[in-house]
C-alpha cells in the first residue's frame, strides 16, 4: 500500500532540514548547533521544525502521489519521483541532525519523536549527492511496471484485475499456470529503457542498504524491525512465536486441502505428501484460498450462503459496497465519512488511463481529506478489502489532532487490522440485519463458515511472514540476485507448502510478482494484523456481553465498543503499542491465542478429517 503514513512520513521529514537552516541563518553566526553540546530547548527547536516542515510536506508529497497513483503518465511519473527524491534527502538529512541528541535525557514524549525521525524513511540513501534521485526513479518505475504491464491471453489484453479474479475462479489447471507464468514474466520483461524489475530492485537493495548503513543501521531489514519498539532480533524472535502458535492450524488445513485438490485434480496434478502447486489455491499468490471454498469443504459443511452471488444478486455495486462499509462503523458511534470522500476517492477502475489498482487508503492533508484507491469489484474479496481500506481512514481521522510524528498506526500491524477487526463482524446475523441474507444458518453450518473464514486467514499467515524473511535475506546480503529467486520459493515451500507450476530457474524474479515488492511495502505488518484482529475481536466481543462462540459474534451496533476502540485509535503513534494494546484488549502481549480460540472447533474437525492421510510436505 503506497498510502500516507509512509508517504507523509518521508516527506515531512525531508521538509524540515531547510526549516532548521533557516532558523540556524537567522541566530546568527554564533555556535553550530552541531558542534555544542546539545540541549533539551535545541531539541524540541528541532522536533518543531521538523514537524511543521512535516505538514506541509506531507500534503505536497500525497497530493502528487494520488495524481501519480490514479493517473499514471510519464509526466506524473516524473513528479513522484522529483518528490520523492526530495523527501528522501531531507529525511536523511534529519535523521543524521537527529542522531546529535542520541545521548541527551529527553522526556519520554520528545525520546520517542526523535527516534521516529531516524527511522521514518521507508527506505533512506546515502547522503552522496544523486543517492536520492537514483534511488526514486528506480522505485518509481518499479511501481508503474508493477500496475501497468500488459498481460496478453487468448489474444486479447487483459486488466490485472481481471486475471486476478480469474486464479480464483477458472479451475482449468493448464489455463491457471498460463495465467500465473504470463503474470510473472512482467517482472523480468525489459522496460522501455531496457531495465528490468529485477535489475531495478537489486540496485534498490544496493542504494538503500548503503543509506542505511550511514544512518547506523546494519541495513534496511534491521531499520524495518526496528519500527515495533523493541530490538530488531527481539521482533523478529517474537514474529517466530507467533507463527508457532498458528502453525499447527495451517498444516492441518493444508493437508486437507490438499487431500481435496487431490480428489479434484488427480495424482499427477497434486501429489499427495508434496507441496501444493501454487496456481490452484484460488488466488494470484496462494496467499489466501478462499475462492476454492467450493473444492475443499464437503457438501454437508457449507457456510449456509455465498457473500458474491448475494452481492451480486443484490444488484450491489461498488459505491453500495463502500456504504455498506460506512454503515458499519457508523453502528459503532463513527462519523459519517466527508463529502469529499465521495468526491474525490477511486472506487472503481477509471477506463480511460492508466492507475494503481492495488487498493490503498490515503490521508491527503492530515485532517479530513481521506480517500480510497480502489478498483473494485463486486464479490466477498474486494468486500472486505472495502472494511480493511475504511478501517485505515477512520484511524487516520481518529489520530488527526496528535502531532504530526504521532500520526500514524501504533505499529504497522494496528494500521492493517483495524478494518479486518470489523470485518470478522460480517456474521450471518449481521448480514440477515441488513437485508443481504434471509435465513441465517444454524449452528450445524459452523464448520462451513470456519472453513470459509480459515481459507481466508489462516491461509495468509505463512505468506504474511515469509514475504519480509525473504527481504530481510536480500538486504543482509544472504540472497544475492542469482539466488533471489531460489532463495524465494525456498520460503515458499518451508512455510507455506506450496511450489511453483513449473520451474522457476534464477532467471526469474518471482517476488516482483506481488505488489508489496516492487512498492516497498513492508509486510509483517499484515502478519501481525492477522493475529491482532482476532485479538481485537475477541476484546471487543466481550466488551459487547457476547458469550457465543466468537466465529459468531458481530459487534455491529455497539457504541460502548466503538468508544473504547476509538480511544485506542485516537492515540495514533503516541504511546508504544503495548499501551495501545492494553487501552482496548486490556493485555499488553501479542497473542496468537484468540486464533486458535477462535478456530478451535475446525481444528477439531480438521483432525478427524485427516486422520489416516500423511500431512506436511
Ligand atoms: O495490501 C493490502 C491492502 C492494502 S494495505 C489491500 N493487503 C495485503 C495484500 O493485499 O497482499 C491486505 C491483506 C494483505
Ligand atoms: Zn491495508
Amino acid at each position: 500500500m503506497r498510502n500516507k503514513t509512509i508517504l507523509r512520513r518521508a516527506g515531512a521529514l525531508a521538509a524540515v532540514s531547510a526549516l532548521a537552516l533557516a532558523a540556524a541563518c537567522s541566530q546568527g553566526p554564533a555556535e553550530t548547533p552541531e558542534t555544542g553540546a546539545p540541549t533539551v530547548e535545541e531539541a524540541d527547536e528541532f522536533i518543531t521544525g521538523v514537524e511543521d516542515w512535516y505538514r506541509d510536506f506531507g500534503e505536497y508529497s500525497a497530493r502528487i502521489n494520488w495524481v501519480n497513483a490514479t493517473y499514471i503518465n510519464y509526466d506524473t511519473d516524473w513528479l513522484a519521483s522529483r518528490v520523492a527524491a526530495e523527501g528522501t534527502e531531507m529525511g536523511v538529512k534529519f535523521a543524521n541532525e537527529a542522531k546529535r541528541f542520541n545521548d541527551l535525557d529527553l522526556p519520554a514524549e520528545m525520546r520517542r519523536k526523535i527516534e521516529f525521525i531516524k527511522l521514518g524513511l521507508n527506505l533512506p540513501a546515502p547522503e552522496k549527492p544523486g543517492a536520492a534521485k537514483e534511488l526514486a526513479q528506480i522505485n518509481t518505475r518499479m511501481a508503474s511496471t508493477y500496475a501497468t504491464g500488459k498481460i496478453e491471453l487468448d489474444g486479447e489484453t487483459v486488466a490485472r484485475v481481471d486475471l486476478e479474479e480469474m486464479m480464483g475462479t477458472v479451475r482449468d489447471p493448464a489455463k491457471l499456470e498460463e495465467i500465473w507464468v504470463k503474470w510473472r514474466e512482467i517482472p523480468v520483461a525489459e522496460n522501455d529503457d531496457g531495465t528490468t524489475m529485477k535489475e531495478d530492485y537489486a540496485r534498490m537493495a544496493e542504494i538503500a542498504n548503503a543509506g542505511a548503513k550511514e544512518l547506523g543501521f546494519d541495513d534496511v531489514g534491521a531499520m524495518w524491525r526496528a519500527r515495533y519498539d523493541l530490538p530488531p532480533a527481539e521482533f523478529a524472535a517474537e514474529t517466530d512465536r507467533l507463527w508457532e502458535q498458528v502453525k499447527p492450524l495451517y498444516d492441518q488445513l493444508h493437508c486437507h486441502v490438499r487431500a481435496k485438490l487431490n480428489e479434484q485434480y488427480g495424482d499427477a496434478v497434486v501429489p499427495q505428501g508434496e507441496p501444493i502447486r501454487a496456481d490452484l489455491l484460488g488466488n494470484m499468490w496462494a496467499q489466501s484460498w478462499a475462492n476454492i471454498y467450493d473444492l475443499v469443504a464437503p457438501a454437508d459443511a457449507d457456510p449456509g450462503y455465498d457473500l458474491t452471488a448475494l452481492l451480486k444478486a443484490q444488484n450491489y455495486d461498488a459505491t453500495r459496497m463502500v456504504k455498506t462499509g460506512e454503515a458499519f462503523f457508523s453502528s459503532l458511534g463513527f462519523e459519517p465519512l466527508p463529502e469529499t470522500f465521495w468526491e474525490r476517492s477511486q472506487i472503481t477502475k477509471p477506463e480511460d488511463r492508466e492507475v494503481v489498482c492495488h487498493a490503498s487508503a490515503w490521508d491527503l492533508d492530515s485532517q479530513d481529506d481521506i480517500r480510497i484507491k480502489m478498483c473494485t469489484k463486486v464479490n466477498s474479496d474486494d468486500f472486505q478489502t472495502v472494511h480493511h481500506e475504511l478501517g485505515h481512514n477512520y484511524y487516520q481521522r481518529a489520530y488527526k489532532d496528535q502531532p504530526p510524528l504521532f500520526q500514524g498506526g501504533a505499529n504497522g500491524g494496528f494500521h492493517e487490522a483495524i478494518g479486518d477487526m470489523v470485518a470478522l463482524s460480517i456474521t450471518p446475523d449481521y448480514l440477515k440485519e441488513i437485508g443481504l441474507l434471509e435465513e441465517t444458518p444454524d449452528a450445524s453450518k459452523d464448520i462451513g463458515l470456519l472453513m470459509a473464514q480459515a481459507l481466508e486467514k489462516i491461509s495468509f499467515m505463512p505468506f504474511g511472514l515469509l514475504m519480509d524473511k525473504w527481504r530481510w535475506e536480500v538486504f543482509n546480503g544472504e540472497l544475492t540476485p542469482e539466488t533471489y529467486n531460489d532463495g524465494w520459493w525456498e520460503l515458499r515451500e518451508q512455510y507455506q507448502g506450496i511450489r511453483p507450476p513449473e520451474t522457476r530457474d534464477a532467471r526469474y524474479f518471482d517476488p516482483g510478482g506481488k505488489y508489496h515488492i516492487p512498492g516497498n511495502v513492508s509486510y509483517t505488518r499484515y502478519f501481525i494484523a492477522h493475529i491482532l484482529q482476532f485479538q481485537f475481536h475477541k476484546a471487543a466481543c466481550e466488551q459487547a456481553g457476547w458469550t457465543g462462540p466468537l466465529h459468531r459474534c458481530s459487534v455491529y451496533g455497539s457504541k460502548a465498543v466503538g468508544e473504547k476502540f476509538n480511544a485506542m485509535l485516537e492515540m495514533g503513534a503516541s504511546k508504544p503499542w503495548p499501551e495501545a494494546l492494553d487501552a482496548f484488549t486490556g493485555t499488553s502481549k501479542m497473542d496468537g491465542e484468540a486464533v486458535v480460540e477462535y478456530f478451535a472447533p475446525l481444528m477439531e474437525w480438521l483432525e478427524e478429517q485427516n486422520e489416516g492421510r500423511t500431512c506436511g510436505w
